[in-house]
């Protein structure tokens, strides 16, 4: 009898929509903005030079209210992917935080990149990713870690009941497929399921506190972050950067947003997807690349580039980026409108698991039954030729003379083994990473496996950037599994974030690693590292049962490269104003008037702003002149059309200046308006920073 009533308020429950445990909370992850390479195009030109916006930690944690230790914390990183240098030092430093915080450990956190090509790198576990990086640069490490920490504080700082609704919107004008010859690759009656060759769903998971104001926004939408261009020089969070910019600014002002209101962009099946939407075209005049090989009149993938909604202004990528940023959050607001007669979340109990996998012939069984092998970490030569979206890591045979890291890693290119040869298959290996041991590992041959359910809503961690098809296969998958705990009827809703945790390049489905283009060939363990993907997750979901009470074995630790590797970044040496001059002071006044639209241009004496990340502050900030005559902040590095650049004018003397420009086309209001800049200086001899500031004269914006 008692049974059959527990049964009954369990289907009331799940049909009602329930109360979880909510959290939501930001924190500053910008690290070196100037003289570090970026991570991501890999190009060692594409050292920064200044900020656009700052880019972020946004935790989001949801947790069983009857059960507070099972819980999950999902962190947004705009940065190029999750890391195994970072999850393990942020791992390291919530447990010794203790007390709660102790709750959050390998099992149930997962760390996922927005996959922003814009940002300081140098940070990674691996020396594949540290080479276009010049080493392991610890300033970019700990600003990342030290971020992301401050924002699982806050949002763990947030905990409260509330509940969660699912909504989705589409989103057709955000990406193309970049990769369509291989998509093409997948079978004939798989594709017509679909109408679009890329995932144009966008899925938003709102949190709701029972007070009923909005604690926070999670989303996932597949686009890759490269709308700046390899040439841009200036830190942004790329076009997800752009998207959270614009609604955390409108929607957290709002009356319904509680303080703190976090909006994350997650990334998803990003693989072959591409924001430039505007098609791939060849630079030299010959019309469209081919679809093939994505290659031009000369026969070489060189001068075939993505063109972004707004290529024409040839201005790195930013319009672009701004764009594509902007339609993604033109596409959560849509949802947000509806989302009460949406999808709410039901169901007792949230769960989570996470082991790792060692990927090196590891033989399991396929969907259709056949066996299936993983290989060590290989990437063939389609590597070397990159995307239209710019060159990959591969150019590196450009690279050997110009690199010192070179020099520590010692340059060698190892022979694949017969074995490794045979495993992968059709890929031609033109750098056996995953052999290759020296200094210390190239690339990840252990990974993460991690799944995240909250009710009927699963949640894919990937390591891999999976390929439009291949995320539609796991989802499919994972979903399947679902449905054997959940109630009858109740549909499981399914999505999948990425690059996450660890990087581990691309999974693309087997058909389309047998076209070898880039993703494929940058699909480290061969032809069946999907069927892999998914057989160790689908193997694990009983895991995420509501009966699970325990989790899996953690599987082999990763390597932890910390210690092991060198930073060839040049450190600050000191800084210096010319003779007759001060820092902070104006070398270049904004004029006295401007109309709305224009650029307001400051240039003043700076110092390298290696010297203090000012993590949580800013460089650059606009003041407005209020009614009382005092001065209130009204922009600073958080804005977007807020753009501070560094220029080292003089390398003996140490001087350098600081140029910010307003583009004051974000709705500012008519008045009185003047610049500051906020610098450090390290000091001659004593080498001590010290703090000071530049003010503009006052202009009117009409
Ligand atoms: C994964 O492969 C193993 C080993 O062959 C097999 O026992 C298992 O059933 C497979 N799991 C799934 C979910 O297919
Ligand atoms: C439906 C769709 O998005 N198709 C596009 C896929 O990408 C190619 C270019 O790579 C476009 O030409 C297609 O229009």
């Amino acid at each position: 009898m008692f049974w059959l009533l527990h049964l009954a308020l369990l289907v009331v429950t799940w049909a009602a929509g329930d109360t979880y445990l909510i959290g939501a909370g930001r924190g500053d992850i910008t690290g070196p903005v100037v003289e570090v390479p970026f991570h991501g195009y890999a190009s060692l030109d594409q050292k920064g030079t200044g900020l656009r916006q700052r880019i972020y930690a946004r935790s989001f944690i949801v947790g069983d209210v009857n059960k507070p230790a099972d819980r999950f914390l999902y962190i947004v990183l705009d940065t190029i992917a999750g890391d195994t240098a970072i999850r393990r030092g942020v791992i390291e430093a919530l447990q010794s935080l203790g007390g709660e915080y102790a709750l959050y450990t390998s099992n149930n956190v997962a760390l996922v990149g927005t996959h922003s090509h814009s940002g300081p790198g140098g940070w990674h576990n691996y020396v594949l990713t540290q080479v276009p990086a010049l080493g392991f640069t610890k300033q970019s490490y700990q600003a990342i870690v030290d971020g992301t920490v401050l924002s699982v504080k806050r949002a763990h700082e947030s905990l409260t009941p509330g509940t969660l609704a699912v909504g989705t919107a589409k989103v057709h004008d955000g990406a193309i497929n970049r990769s369509l010859w291989a998509f093409l690759a997948n079978p004939e009656a798989e594709r017509a399921q679909y109408a679009d060759t890329t995932d144009t769903t966008m899925t938003l998971l709102r949190l709701k506190r029972a007070d009923g104001k909005i604690q926070g926004i999670l989303n996932w939408y597949a686009v890759h972050g490269t709308s700046a261009h390899n040439t841009n020089t200036h830190v942004t969070g790329d076009n997800k950067g752009v998207a959270a910019y614009l609604f955390e600014k409108e929607f957290g002002a709002s009356t319904e947003a509680a303080p703190g209101f976090v909006a994350g962009f997650s990334q998803s099946n990003v693989g072959d997807t591409s924001p430039n939407v505007l098609g791939q075209w060849c630079t030299d005049g010959s019309g469209e690349c081919s679809l093939e090989t994505s290659t031009c009149a000369d026969g070489k993938s060189t001068s075939c580039h993505g063109r972004g909604p707004m290529w024409e202004k040839n201005d790195h990528g930013i319009a672009s980026a701004f764009e594509i940023g902007r339609r993604q959050y033109a596409a959560a607001k849509n949802i947000m409108d509806s989302i009460d007669s949406g999808m709410p979340v039901t169901g007792p109990s949230v769960k989570a698991f996470h082991f790792f996998k060692d990927m090196r012939y590891f033989s399991f069984t396929r969907p259709d039954g056949t066996q299936g092998v993983t290989c060590p970490a290989a990437l063939g030569d389609s590597f070397a030729a990159g995307t239209t979206d710019g060159p990959g890591v591969g150019d590196f045979a450009q690279t050997v003379k110009a690199n010192p890291f070179w020099k520590f890693v010692g340059g060698i290119l190892k022979t694949p083994s017969p074995r490794q040869k045979a495993c992968q298959g059709v890929k031609r290996i033109l750098l056996d990473v995953g052999e290759m041991e020296a200094p210390f590992a190239w690339t990840a041959n252990i990974v993460d496996i991690q799944v995240l359910r909250v009710g009927q809503l699963v949640i894919i961690v990937s390591s891999p950037e999976a390929s439009t098809m291949a995320g539609r296969r796991w989802r499919s998958a994972i979903g399947e599994a679902a449905k054997s705990f959940l109630p009858a009827g109740v549909q499981p809703i399914v999505v999948l974030g990425g690059p996450a945790n660890t990087y581990t390049h691309y999974a693309v489905t087997p058909e389309e690693y047998d076209v070898q283009r880039y993703e494929g060939s940058s699909t480290l363990y061969g032809r069946d590292t999907l069927n892999a993907y998914i057989n160790l997750t689908v193997g694990a979901m009983s895991y995420l049962s509501p009966a699970a009470s325990s989790v899996p074995p953690s599987g082999p630790a990763p390597p932890d490269n910390r210690g092991k590797s060198a930073s060839f970044v040049t450190a600050v040496v000191y800084d210096n104003a010319p003779i007759g001059k001060k820092m902070g002071q104006v070398l270049s006044q904004p004029l006295a008037t401007y109309a709305r639209g224009a650029t307001v241009k400051t240039v003043f004496q700076g110092a390298n702003p290696r010297n203090n990340l000012r993590l949580e502050g800013t460089f650059a900030a606009v003041e407005m002149r209020g009614d009382d005559g005092s001065w209130q902040r009204v922009r600073d590095d958080f804005d977007w059309h807020l753009v501070y650049s560094w220029r080292r004018t003089d390398v003996i003397w140490g001087a350098s200046t600081v140029q910010i420009d307003w583009e004051t086309v974000d709705n500012p209001e008519p008045g009185t308006y003047r610049i500051k800049y906020y610098g450090d200086q390290k000091k001659p001899f004593t080498g001590s920073i010290e703090d000071f500031e530049g003010t503009s004269n006052e202009f009117t914006l009409t």
